[in-house]
């Protein structure tokens, strides 16, 4: 168990030592107040709650679960892009209570407010988290926690086809980095035979460019995205799919290799084995490190049901649902009371809970100015369509 726990405490001492600050414990409860006891508060809004979450990222019957509890009816929806969320936000009355944006956009969306301060006092379960990982939130994004909870955390890599990769290099052997096989031309140029996906995101493509050349992966620099669709527009005719249906596109054998998420790709694993296919699907662990993501729960401004998603956040946060998500969904949680609770094949998966020494290698999220979203937006449309 020990062991499990070094990567959270690696994390923080990475984040915390490049903000020039000693870690402290984060309070991520308030304490009680001594006082008259309240009478319980009523929560007196309509039975309804709107969520909207990535694809593929609850357990089969959470919500089922939570409605005959609570009696709420929740509308689920999902998104592929963390641009597509945002596009919502910013737009105004999405409808949604909860959203879930990744951290390197909630930064955004909290200074834009675009986000409400939560009710601490209505989510008991924020004592189950993991203070590692809510310390590299408070100084990477949300200062004081005032405003997300971490739904899952992973990071972005690359994905394969164990068995189609093989076939399609021949006798090429497999490269020591992996990041090698969606971006270096001489891997390219033969698995394209066998398909090549990127995930169809800016936000995506570009950081992870960056970090092959060696730049920031969170370059606010234009000149930046520059090289790095230099170095993208040396492979362009060789990626086949720009995907928005990853999990399918990989399990199905569409795509051979893919820039993608973690818990994605060990989804796709699963799957491919569920459809029959001998193919052996596999997260890799590229030697110059991954991009880490926090994929995070936040109540909208605007929220119509703000004491139902206070709710529900609350009982996502309880350990056995915490668990399940990891369980079920292939992505760490940061529910360090539910850990405990986490299958030992899933525990154990080095692609899932990645180990202490690797986790050292991999990049912290941070975030992107406005300017440098829309840059990178117009760098990777550029790139997309082959200028
Ligand atoms: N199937 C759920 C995928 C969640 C991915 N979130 C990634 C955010 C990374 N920038």
């Amino acid at each position: 168990m020990m062991k499990k726990y070094l990567w959270s405490f690696a994390l923080s001492a990475i984040v915390l030592a490049g903000c020039g600050k000693k870690e402290e414990p984060v309070a991520v409860a308030p304490a009680p107040v001594a006082s008259a006891p309240a009478a319980a508060a009523v929560n007196t809004e309509e039975k309804v709650l709107n969520i909207y979450n990535w694809a593929d990222y609850i357990p089969e019957g959470m919500i089922a679960s939570f409605e005959k509890e609570t009696g709420i009816k929740v509308n689920y929806d999902t998104f592929e892009t963390n641009e597509a969320l945002h596009a919502k936000l910013v737009a105004g009355n999405s409808g949604y209570d909860i959203v879930v944006p990744g951290s390197v956009f909630a930064k955004p969306q909290i200074e834009g407010g675009l986000l409400q301060a939560l009710d601490k006092a209505q989510i008991k379960n924020l004592a189950n988290l993991d203070p590692a990982i809510m310390a590299t939130l408070a100084a990477k994004t949300d200062p004081g926690n005032k405003h997300l909870v971490p739904w899952a955390w992973g990071f972005t890599t690359v994905g394969i086809n164990k068995t189609k990769v093989a076939k399609a290099l021949g006798k090429m052997p497999m490269p020591e980095n992996a990041w090698d096989l969606v971006f270096k031309p001489e891997y390219t140029s033969k698995l394209k035979s066998c398909g090549i996906a990127y995930l169809d995101s800016p936000t995506e493509i570009i950081p992870v460019a960056l970090h092959y050349i060696g730049k920031d992966a969170y370059s606010n620099d234009a000149a930046d995205y520059k090289l790095a669709t230099e170095m993208l527009a040396k492979v362009r005719k060789d990626v086949r799919i720009f995907s928005s249906t990853m999990i399918d596109d990989v399990a199905s054998g569409k795509a051979c290799v893919a820039i993608g998420w973690s818990g994605d790709m060990n989804i796709a694993a699963v799957r491919a084995k569920e459809n029959k296919s001998k193919d052996e699907i596999e997260a890799l662990l590229p030697s110059t490190g991954a991009l880490i993501f926090f994929d995070t729960m936040a109540i909208t401004k605007d929220a119509k049901h703000p004491n139902n998603a206070h709710a529900f956040i609350d009982f996502y946060l309880r350990a056995e649902n915490a668990a399940r998500m990891s369980n079920e969904m292939n992505y760490p949680t940061a529910n360090k009371a539910g850990v405990p609770l986490v299958k030992p094949e899933i525990a154990n998966n080095k692609t899932i809970f990645v180990e202490a020494d690797y986790f050292a290698k991999m990049i912290p999220p941070s975030s992107f100015s406005n300017e440098a979203r829309e840059a990178m937006a117009n760098a990777y449309n550029s790139f997309k369509k082959g200028n």
